[in-house]
């Protein structure tokens, strides 16, 4: 191979691996990238705030994804907003950006005898040590936020 080949092809494979990075400041896991808040925000504005940074708040959708964000969660010892939420109509559970619902056979991973909706005021749903809670949604709590990693992406 000459050497301009060569050159050619290893700028042609780091233009694919630059093409599946995450931006500063958010972490690689399958084809998405996450951003762990640093500041809290009430469910609404988070998610607002992930919009702004091109992605939404975090769906979680396997038992693989949920393990991951916990182990990066657990150095930041704190409670996460995701995207899921039951404001539109009690106990019916959508991922708020896609609006998938949660159904019995969706990946989901309640705290014991959660979600319980106490007070009759918790339509979101945070992430804490991996397992799940609802809560009250105006609530400030960090946020997870999640885009695609790009990889998908036609290049040229
Ligand atoms: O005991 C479960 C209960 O614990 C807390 O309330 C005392 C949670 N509240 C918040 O996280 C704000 C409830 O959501 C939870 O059900
Ligand atoms: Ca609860």
């Amino acid at each position: 191979m000459s050497p301009l080949t060569t050159v050619l092809l290893s700028l042609l494979l780091l233009g694919f691996a630059a093409s599946s990075n995450c931006p500063d400041g958010w972490v690689h896991f399958g084809t998405s990238c996450y951003h762990f808040s640093h500041d809290t925000e009430s469910m609404p504005v988070a998610d607002l705030v992930c919009q702004h940074l091109d992605g939404h708040l975090v769906e979680i959708e396997s038992s693989e994804e949920n393990t991951y964000l916990a182990s990066k969660a657990a150095a930041l010892k704190a409670s996460f907003w995701t995207g899921l939420s039951d404001m539109q109509q009690e106990s019916v559970w959508l991922w708020y950006d896609s609006g998938r619902h949660l159904t019995s056979t969706s990946f989901q991973h309640w705290f014991p005898n959660e979600p319980n909706n106490a007070g009759m005021d918790e339509n979101c749903a945070y992430i804490s040590s991996g397992s799940w809670n609802d809560a009250p949604c105006h609530l400030a709590l960090h946020y997870i936020c999640e885009k695609d990693d790009g990889s998908s992406e036609i290049v040229g």
